[in-house]
């Protein structure tokens, strides 16, 4: 297949993640052998001068200002969701039903509800889909998911990971509207648990595999903030902070956190985990390195060793710089998009899915009903 075959995107959105996925759009064929070129056709949202303003910037052929309009042309084979997650759902179910491809920005749903019928709306249409969490495809993680696949570690006993960031400390930040629906439980479906703790989680799941049932606990500890749409004061009704401990189906307990009221962090992902034979963790602001702790090593010069992620040999690394030199944020997006035009080739399924997407919001789903009912609540498979 030829390079010059387009791959005709259509994106609903403009914000933050508007920007990331249209910069992994546009850079993905510059750095992968790529046998279809994205192209970025059209992009969707409600109002007509920033929507302009945005296709002139990232180079979208045109603009349109209700995503139902976008769906129906026949010059678009993929959807891509950017949109905040009250969006979602019927935003991927139209495009399923209309036979488009649809890559979703996390969580997939508000619940795992919604999930679910995006799942069965994807699988019954039979179109490539995937789910936008980006951090998976950081080297460092994607080097531990390989180690761990080596069996390097022997049995698994921890798995540990963190989130944590200090952003809505102050009592005078408003709720709700652009920038911050996060706070708007109507929009975002739920606080920390299913905007940063939901990455935890897919990450867990890709490298511990399932979980199997979960104690949680969460707090909210501004109750009350202006509405940015109402201009009245209203109940927050999102969790600001959220923690769970969790045993998996491979015999290991973990402990989960995330916060946006740890003063300092900025967005500090962490996570290690503890085998027989080896330990090893990440963290995002330090993404390019992994530590690594393996017993087996000569005992006088056993130790942790802080590996930089930038050779040739480490995973995506030969397509970017030379070793030594190191990648940032925006390249998971990148090789997000370069895994997923792969796998149209006849390249391995690309990873999280939709279905992948739904497992991730039945262990955030089951955290916030063990937060209210104080009790262990078991995960249904997804
Ligand atoms: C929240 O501040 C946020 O932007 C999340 O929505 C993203 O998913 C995370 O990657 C960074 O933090």
């Amino acid at each position: 297949m030829s390079k010059t075959k387009g791959l005709n995107v259509g994106i609903v959105g403009y914000g933050f993640m508007g920007r990331t996925h249209s910069n992994a759009w546009l850079q993905a064929p510059r750095y992968f052998n790529l046998a279809y070129r994205p192209v970025l056709k059209a992009v969707s949202a409600r109002n007509v001068d920033r929507v302009r303003a945005f296709a002139e910037n990232w180079g979208y052929q045109s603009v349109e200002s209700d995503w139902r309009a976008l769906i129906a042309r026949s010059d678009i084979d993929l959807i891509d969701i950017a949109s905040p997650n009250d969006t979602h759902a019927e935003i991927a179910i139209a495009a399923a039903l209309a036979g488009k491809m649809v890559m979703c920005e996390k969580p997939l749903g508000r619940t795992a509800e919604e999930a679910r019928a995006m799942v069965d709306a994807v699988e019954s249409a039979h179109v490539p889909n995937m789910v936008w969490y980006n951090y998976r495809r950081v080297p460092a993680v994607v080097l531990l998911k390989k180690l761990l696949d080596e069996d390097r570690f022997g049995r698994i006993f921890h798995y540990r990971s963190q989130f944590l960031q200090d952003w809505t400390i102050s009592e005078d930040l408003p709720q709700g509207g652009e920038g911050l629906w996060r706070l708007d439980s109507s929009v975002a479906g739920s606080g920390v648990t299913g905007d940063l703790l939901a990455h935890n989680i897919d990450m867990a799941l890709w490298l511990n595999g399932p979980i199997t049932e979960v104690s949680a606990m969460t707090e909210t500890f501004v109750k009350e903030r202006k509405h940015n749409l109402t201009g009245e004061v209203e109940p927050v009704k999102i969790d600001d902070a959220s923690a769970f401990l969790c045993r998996f189906a491979n015999g290991s307990m973990a402990l989960f956190e995330a916060t946006r009221y740890a003063r300092g962090h900025k967005a500090l992902f962490t996570l290690e985990i503890n085998g027989e034979r080896a330990s090893a963790a990440w963290d995002l602001h330090d993404l390019h390195r992994l530590q690594y702790f393996d017993y087996r090593d000569e005992g006088q010069l056993r130790g942790w060793k802080d590996i930089h992620i930038t050779d040739g040999g480490h995973p995506y690394m030969k397509n970017w710089w030379v070793p030594g030199l190191q990648i940032g944020y925006e390249h998971t997006f990148i090789h997000q998009v370069a895994d997923f035009v792969l796998a149209l080739d006849g390249g391995p399924t690309a990873a999280p899915t939709f279905r992948d997407g739904l497992a991730t919001e039945l262990v955030t789903d089951a955290v916030l009903h063990s937060a209210k009912s104080k009790k262990w609540e078991s995960i249904p498979t997804a």
